[in-house]
């Protein structure tokens, strides 16, 4: 089925980090407004907001403390209200951040709980220590953090659990007062005029049983509370109760997810999530979650992405988020070689948009820029670097390695402010940033950029017109062709013209009808992830492809025969 939210494209949106009106060196809601027309000309046309609600900021937002008003430091409703309004303006939807697996202990459903006011005593999952003993946790769940997953709370004499930082208490879901609280800050906010939300870790709400899970370095206990029965059941509640009354939709961001369990939230006869964000296709080149590095390579990477493209129904297609290193750094050729740091940040973006699935570009992604450039754990702030660090120390790793993986994982690589320009302050403040400026501003950033076809931004602005105006690229089929070294090759294949079903993938053979528009056909993509020219099967034949390529990083004329320079990406059509 076609729908808004599969044909547009989203632009997230970490506002601390975005542009900052006042000089306080965070960045605020005016910011954004001042700079919607950036996203316009992008060409996306749904913005997703990291949370902007009230908060103590331990997790830069993801601890809310007030779901129905505003952080002091980002601005006010009527700032909020505004934004929704200059974004109509510009038809560019907002979807809201939803985070409810967890509260801040300083909500004041948090601080009725710890004194048992009548109502709120089961908000939170409370236990008194093993054996009825304060001093032994209630089992051996740690966090998502790399901490022990609970806390003991002296006033109200208990555990409460957290499977992230401590000032983030979990909500107890077997306690449908809960549900009912997460319904009225759904309607809420589809009221006041978002269009959806991405829903945060929304794979964990339901603890089914407390037990002691089965010991794991990363995080101990998942099989108690991931994707449980109980889980499903409230996503199917929010839907039918709420978000099937509004034109909205969902993101489910998935922790540790499996395909079998992101078929079942995104199945759209279900009717829980209309897609999930899930980790895969970015841990190719990781060994144990985000931390533990091991070599990439192509082949991996298209074997994982055709899993998931031909495994779920419509997929959440992303590279970056406020969590994740740039992708630049990560999969494309870094800073150090100016010519490769713009091609492979084409090449990511020729990835991301000839996938099936809704587009998410994480600010910044759009003109390439970089993982940070700090030198010691001194300028990073993130709360799970930090824990990271004394966990590696724990298990006594030697200095340079911890900054190693910290440089390649941390979440601040996101988190650096937006580079607007090479002045002070990369024009993203006038004052003392709350996070360092990555020094890269001066030769990556939006005014250098923003009038020119050729940079990365007018790169992506083609490629976002491309994927607008093509049925294929939108709605057509994925299919892997090779893997050759660092180099892969797929197709997106037209849609299956409604009124006849789907063919089933694998045997999609014959002519393909162009669409209506003209804009059919089949997509043939080709990209080298590497800093070498490197060759294409013996088996690849340029012949059938007569015309000139649709899209290429590298000002090709004609289709490749042998081989593709370095990073060189390149999409055909027609065959
Ligand atoms: O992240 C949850 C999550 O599952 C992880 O990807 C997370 O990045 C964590 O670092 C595990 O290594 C979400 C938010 O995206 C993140 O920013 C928040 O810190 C977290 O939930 C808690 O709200």
């Amino acid at each position: 089925m076609k729908a808004w939210w599969k044909e547009g494209v989203v632009y997230q949106i970490y506002p601390r980090s975005f542009q900052d009106s006042n000089g306080d060196g965070v960045g605020d809601l005016p910011g954004i407004i001042s700079r919607l027309d950036a996203v316009a000309e992008l060409g996306a046309d749904i913005i997703w907001l990291s949370p902007v609600y009230a908060s103590p900021g331990i997790d830069n937002g993801y601890d809310i403390s007030d779901y129905r008003s505003i952080d002091p430091l980002l601005g006010t409703m009527a700032d909020m209200d505004r934004l929704f309004g200059e974004a109509k303006k510009r038809g560019i939807r907002i979807i809201m951040d939803l985070v409810v697996n967890h509260t801040s202990d300083e909500h004041e459903w948090f601080q009725k709980s710890r004194r048992r006011e009548p109502g709120y005593e089961d908000y939170y999952i409370w236990l008194p220590g093993k054996n009825g003993r304060p001093v032994v946790p209630p089992n051996n769940w740690t966090s998502f953090f790399m901490e022990d997953a609970w806390t003991w709370d002296e006033l109200r004499g208990e555990y409460y659990l957290h499977l992230f930082h401590k000032k983030q208490p979990d909500l107890n879901y077997k306690n449908p007062k809960v549900i009912d609280e997460v319904k009225g800050i759904l309607k809420f906010w589809l009221d006041r005029g978002a269009s959806g939300f991405r829903c945060d870790v929304i794979n964990a709400l339901y603890k089914t049983s407390l037990e002691d899970g089965k010991k794991n370095i990363m995080i101990t206990g998942t099989e108690h509370f991931l994707c449980q029965e109980g889980n499903h059941e409230i996503l199917r509640i929010l839907r039918r109760d709420v978000l099937d009354h509004y034109d909205c939709f969902t993101v489910g961001e998935t922790a540790l997810v499996n395909l079998e369990d992101a078929k079942l939230l995104s199945d759209e006869k279900r009717r829980e999530l209309n897609m999930v964000f899930y980790f895969d296709h970015l841990e190719v080149d990781r060994l144990v979650a985000r931390f533990v590095p091991k070599k990439f390579r192509a082949g991996e990477l298209l074997k994982r992405l055709d899993k998931w493209q031909r495994g779920l129904e419509w997929n959440a297609v992303y590279l970056e988020n406020h969590d994740q290193s740039r992708i630049v750094s990560h999969y494309g050729a870094g800073e150090k070689n100016p010519l490769y740091w713009e091609r492979s940040a084409k090449l990511l973006a020729v990835l991301e948009f000839t996938l099936r699935g809704t587009p998410f570009v994480y600010q910044g992604q759009e003109i390439g820029m970089t993982n940070f450039d700090f030198t010691g754990m001194g300028e990073v702030k993130d709360i799970e670097s930090h824990n990271l660090d004394r966990l590696m120390k724990k298990l006594h790793l030697p200095a340079r390695l911890r900054w190693k993986w910290i440089r390649a994982s941390s979440r601040d690589n996101a988190r650096t402010p937006y580079q607007w320009s090479a002045g002070a302050g990369a024009g993203f403040t006038t004052g003392e940033p709350w996070l360092g400026i990555n020094g890269s501003h001066r030769r990556i950033n939006y005014e250098a950029q923003k009038d020119d076809p050729a940079s990365v931004l007018g790169f992506y602005k083609r490629i976002l017109r491309l994927r607008a105006g093509s049925e294929t690229l939108k709605y057509g089929e994925f299919h892997p062709l090779f893997a050759r070294g660092p180099c892969i090759a797929y197709e997106r294949r037209p849609p299956a013209p409604a009124g006849r079903p789907e063919t089933s993938a694998g045997q999609a053979d014959g002519a393909p009808p162009e669409d209506a528009a003209g804009s059919g056909g089949v997509y043939t993509v080709l990209l080298n992830f590497s800093g070498k020219t490197a060759e294409l099967p013996r088996s690849w034949a340029a012949a059938p492809f007569a015309t000139e390529p649709v899209l290429s990083n590298t000002g090709r004329t004609a289709p490749p025969s042998g081989t593709l320079e370095p990073w060189e990406a390149v999409i055909l059509k027609g065959r």
